[in-house]
């Protein structure tokens, strides 16, 4: 493990930068942001940024102007705006894998022109939105009639990480505007209760399975595929034609599918060019199509390709991907910042820390440079979060009055989709109240003016200088979901473009499937005699007597 984290990137404009941001530092851990605020009254518009229908106040961070502008400096010498623009043209920008990562090309119009290899891919990925669009309105309409003549009526997604963090996120973002009659589960875990849990429930005759593979061999994925198959076959007394009507596929892999015994016209397409954390726009968002519908699902990859042309167009400075990018390398590499919480203040976004998670630390979660050389300073941050304000009765107390530096991203919406008596603005009082008791918190003044007394003075001190973004959005409807989505997307990418890590691979997921590859095998033959370490062999071995 590298233990010397704390210096800069490369070359010469870099080490620049960073050293001047280390200099800056050095004065800005002395600062609060009562006294940012204070000699600044204007400072909560100054550091304001919007694009498309979101709206960014990070005036609660610990910055000054002169802090936002070495942090440009530092993206300008990366070369942020080419790397940017090396993503967007599809140049090979994954090289481990040495692929292209072209998931904005999944949201540009119908008319836009793209090539790869010298074929324009536009045409094609609209091609199988439309076919998406055509299978979607038969499920949803009913025309889509099951093996046995019934309409579906429960729509299953099986695939895990990339090919169910963002269907099952959307679908549950998106709830309020799906069809109502139709109901929506998602089974990813090998963990047979998963399975289980879900399909007891269910009438094999009304239920729809969608595969969600970009290889079409992930052990989980397979493995609760067949069981589905089977379960199915079962139910209907053992009859294979009936797979035809109740499993469709979304792979990259046609043969594979074929294999499986899904027909081509039940298999949707998508492209070795789509990394699974980047394929909700893709086929892989089948599911979220179903449950809203064509149109909603378009306006959720208008307001993605919104984002994208921000992202790509805009200056650095007023580049809302990039400012909350940098601001967190500000936390992360020179605070020494470990975590950055994401804080949805609305229900339906319940799985959108999750999703977020995977995107930033499966993208940057990397400890060597593009160029294969070990990185000397710190790369992505530990993601988490849950919805407000359930949040705030558990873990906000350390994030308050805890020991460790959290820098919050908190997301709330103007109009609530569930109007209701005093809820909605009883939630964004809290929403608003947090952020602001964050960054100023209670002194002690403060406290024993409010009549605390003697020892218990220390324990009601909110040291605040608590730094947070706030992401104010009027409603949560597909577009804005999608504007959100590209929006973290494109922060990772210059988080990941200034570390100059390769984003898009994620190699460290490989060494733990190989090594349960074997011991699988181990557990299916008993006799077999273990040379693992003492450890897992022991485990091992208490796991075959017990089981
Ligand atoms: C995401 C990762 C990973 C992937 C899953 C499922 O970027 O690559 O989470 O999505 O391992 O892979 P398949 O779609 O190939 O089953």
């Amino acid at each position: 493990m590298n233990t010397n984290l704390t210096q800069k990137p490369h070359p010469t404009a870099v080490s620049q930068a960073w050293q001047a941001l280390e200099s800056h530092h050095q004065q800005m851990r002395q600062v609060h942001l009562r006294g940012l605020f204070a000699d600044d009254p204007l400072r909560g518009q100054r550091f304001t940024a919007e694009a498309g229908d979101i709206f960014l106040d990070y005036s609660k961070n610990i910055i000054t102007s002169e802090t936002m502008a070495l942090l440009v400096r530092l993206a300008e010498g990366c070369h942020l705006k080419q790397k940017v623009t090396a993503m967007f043209n599809g140049d090979v920008v994954n090289v481990t894998e040495q692929r292209a990562a072209l998931h904005t090309a999944l949201r540009m119009p119908e008319n836009a022109e793209l090539k790869l290899d010298g074929i324009n891919i536009i045409p094609a990925v609209h091609a199988v939105l439309r076919r998406m669009a055509v299978f979607s309105e038969q499920v949803r309409q009913g025309g889509w009639r099951g093996h046995t003549g019934k309409r579906v009526r429960n729509v299953v997604n099986i695939g895990i990480g990339g090919s169910d963090l963002g269907p099952v996120m959307a679908f549950e973002a998106l709830r309020h505007y799906s069809q109502r009659d139709l109901a929506f589960y998602f089974i990813s875990n090998v963990d047979g209760t998963d399975f289980q849990e879900v399909v007891s429930r269910l009438l094999a005759d009304e239920t729809l399975f969608v595969v969600c593979s970009k290889s079409f061999s992930t052990l989980e994925t397979m493995t609760n595929a067949q069981s589905a198959r089977q379960w199915l076959v079962e139910k209907m007394g053992n009859d294979e034609t009936a797979v035809a009507k109740h499993f469709v596929a979304v792979s990259t892999h046609a043969e594979a599918v074929a294999q499986f015994g899904i027909a081509p016209d039940n298999m949707f397409e998508f492209w070795d060019w789509v990394g699974g954390r980047y394929s909700l726009a893709s086929a892989i968002g089948l599911s979220t199509m179903i449950a809203i519908g064509p149109e909603h699902f378009y306006a959720l990859l208008a307001g993605l390709h919104t984002m994208d042309e921000h992202f790509r167009t805009a200056p650095l400075a007023e580049n809302l991907p990039v400012i909350l990018g940098l601001l967190t390398i500000w936390y992360n590499n020179f605070f020494g910042a470990q975590t950055l919480a994401v804080l949805p203040y609305d229900q339906y976004l319940k799985r959108f820390p999750a999703y977020i998670q995977q995107l930033s630390m499966e993208s940057n979660g990397k400890g060597v440079t593009v160029e294969g050389s070990p990185v000397n300073y710190q790369t992505s941050p530990i993601y988490w979060g849950e919805p407000g304000t359930n949040g705030q009765h558990s873990f906000f107390q350390l994030i308050h009055q805890g020991t460790k530096l959290v820098p919050c991203d908190f997301i709330g919406f103007c109009q609530s989709l569930n109007p209701l008596g005093k809820h909605h603005d009883l939630l964004m009082a809290n929403f608003f109240a947090q952020s602001e008791a964050l960054a100023f918190g209670k002194t002690e003044q403060e406290v024993k003016a409010d009549g605390v007394q003697g020892d218990l003075v220390a324990a009601h001190v909110f040291p605040g200088n608590r730094p947070s973004n706030t992401l104010l959005v009027k409603c949560l409807t597909p577009a804005t979901l999608g504007q959100l989505l590209a929006l973290y997307e494109h922060s990772v990418f210059t988080q990941g473009a200034v570390w100059n890590i390769n984003s898009f691979d994620q190699w460290g997921v490989e060494l733990g499937k190989v090594s349960a590859q074997r011991i699988f095998n181990e557990m299916q033959h008993p006799d077999l005699a273990l040379a693992h370490d003492n450890s897992t062999n022991g485990l091992i071995g208490r796991y075959r007597q017990l089981k």
